[in-house]
């Protein structure tokens, strides 16, 4: 129930609707962007972050949540392991059922590797199930792959590592038409050209769109091919441990089933890591848009095994999760419908941001028109602006929303809330790590031999933020390319005697830095159970 602060807020929302749809709220300048961000986006919170005092990244900050876990007990005693007498070999262990595992298990296939997939939960309970509205690619005669770069660069603070972001760009063309091959039913005009749409921080149209369930029509089509090739999958099968070998390369995992307990010992010549993100961590306390099983899995395996990490400080809070109903606390709301026309409004009625500022930047002018401008909605169980969707059957013309965002319809719907009529009250989830573990241009770990990563799991590709849509670009482009170089490099390896030794020393160093906090990871799985 809408209380009466809420109905007077939206009553103000109504009455200056036709006048805030035409209305072009001026952009900020680079200067007023960083100020904002300094004093409102929550990565900037110096409190929350603690100094690693182990491992590769040793003396760099990461959130406090993550420094846990990176700097946590194993859930092994290498004493313990037989690793004589593995339970599966195979040449290229995937590590994670989401599309960046998939992409790379049809590769690797194609490769003529032979190729095992193990997933903690099942084949496609991932973030690109989750995500929304949809993949960037430069395939348009008034785009470019360069002008893609330029997008890119310029939304992750110029801080993107220049040879991941140049094979992202150019190779999404090639990207959407293997998609588009496999099955994937992207959004298309009458006579097939793909519609495309703007994205936060975009200078051309270049989102392309399967309605507002982009990511699961991926995921289905991605799903569908692993499993129709025979490819095969372990479900509810989560890795505990890399395994590696006597030359000191990434050569297996130690897995735990998890519903018997079991454990079992997967060898491998190349592994690839494609376990996805974080925000199942709930960092600083925030509601996320992130499946059950992210909880960052890939990087504290990768760490203990020598990787390293980049820009583990950077995270995305997407700006428009629900705030409203408490049902729905964070869940994703698709940056497409501000791309559709919707703009952000506060409490009285004022669209107070253009509504495609990069995520970064919208997030935390959202929080500041929360916090000290006070021009925020109270939701009752925290703040929120308002997103104000009737504005897109206005600009757009009725039905647009049934027709381009139908689960924003349904999932309101469910509480009564016809986005075709009245706003919705949105406030930042965390969505996305935009760090992760460092690789070069081939997919490898940089630390590592024979360690591939791909997807969320891997930093670097997008900077210090990530501009809509180029998340089910990465997991394709580099999921695919993982695939291919691990199935290349399996057939160049001689096998050699397995080890958890790298195990050992990591809990041997935790010991000499005096750090036992009693947390065991990885995490597999976040606990919500109420506290006494
Ligand atoms: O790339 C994303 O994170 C995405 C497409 C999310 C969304 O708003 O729909």
């Amino acid at each position: 129930m809408y209380t009466e602060q809420m109905l007077e807020s939206m009553k103000k929302v109504e009455a200056a609707r036709e006048k805030n749809a035409t209305l072009e709220p001026r952009r900020m300048t680079a200067e007023e962007k960083d100020a904002l961000l300094k004093t409102y986006h929550p990565d900037y919170k110096e409190g929350e972050f603690a100094i690693l005092q182990v491992g590769p990244n040793k003396g760099e900050k990461v959130p406090t949540e993550l420094a846990a876990l990176l700097q946590g007990r194993s859930r092994i005693r290498p004493a313990d392991i037989d690793l004589s007498h593995p339970d599966y070999d195979t040449d290229v262990l995937i590590i994670g059922g989401g599309g960046a595992g998939a992409s790379a298990a049809i590769e690797a296939d194609n490769a003529g590797a032979r190729v095992m997939v193990v997933t903690k939960l099942r084949m496609g309970d991932a973030n690109t199930m989750m995500a929304e509205g949809g993949i960037q690619a430069a395939d348009k005669p008034n785009d470019s792959p360069a002008i893609h770069y330029l997008d890119a660069f310029g939304g992750g603070h110029f801080a993107a590592k220049p040879e991941l972001l140049y094979r992202l760009v150019t190779e999404a063309p090639e990207a959407i038409q293997w998609l588009n091959d496999l099955g994937v039913e992207f959004d298309k005009e009458a006579d097939g050209t793909m519609i495309t749409t703007h994205g936060g921080g975009t200078s051309r149209k270049r989102m392309h769109a399967a309605k507002d369930y982009s990511g699961a029509e991926i995921m289905r089509t991605l799903r569908d091919e692993v499993l129709n090739r025979g490819i095969p999958v372990v479900d509810f099968t989560a890795a505990i441990e890399l395994i590696k070998d006597e030359a000191g390369r990434a050569a297996g995992a130690v897995l735990l089933n998890m519903e018997t307990g079991e454990r079992l010992i997967a060898r491998a010549k190349t592994v690839v890591l494609a376990t996805g993100g974080a925000g199942r961590l709930h960092y600083q306390g925030f509601p996320t848009s992130n499946h059950y099983g992210a909880t960052a899995d890939g990087l504290i395996l990768g760490y203990r095994a020598g990787a390293k990490l980049l820009y583990a400080d950077t995270l995305q809070y997407h700006p428009t999760g629900a705030a409203y109903p408490e049902q729905i606390f964070g869940a994703l709301v698709t940056e497409k419908v501000r791309s559709l026309g919707a703009k952000l409004i506060n409490v009285d009625g004022e669209a107070f941001m253009h509504p495609l500022e990069t995520r970064d930047v919208s997030a935390a002018s959202i929080i500041r028109e929360c916090s000290d401008r006070g021009k925020g909605v109270s939701t009752g169980n925290g703040m929120g602006v308002w997103l104000d969707t009737p504005m897109i059957e206005l600009l757009g013309g009725e039905g647009t929303i049934e027709k381009r965002i139908p689960a924003m319809l349904r999932m309101f719907a469910k509480y009564d809330i016809d986005i075709r009529k009245e706003p919705i009250l949105v406030y930042p989830t965390l969505h996305y790590q935009n760090g992760g573990l460092d690789i070069d241009k081939t997919g490898m770990a940089t630390q590592v031999e024979n360690l591939y990563v791909a997807g969320e799991a891997v930093g670097g590709i997008h900077g210090r933020n990530r501009l809509m849509g180029n998340s089910l670009l990465d997991i394709i482009v580099f999921g695919r390319s993982a695939g291919r170089n691990a199935a290349k490099t399996a057939a160049a390896t001689e096998s050699a005697p397995l080890t958890l030794s790298h195990v050992d020393a990591f809990m041997a160093a935790l010991d000499e830095a005096g750090i036992d906090t009693g947390v065991v990871s990885p995490k597999l799985l976040p606990n919500y159970a109420r506290k006494k």
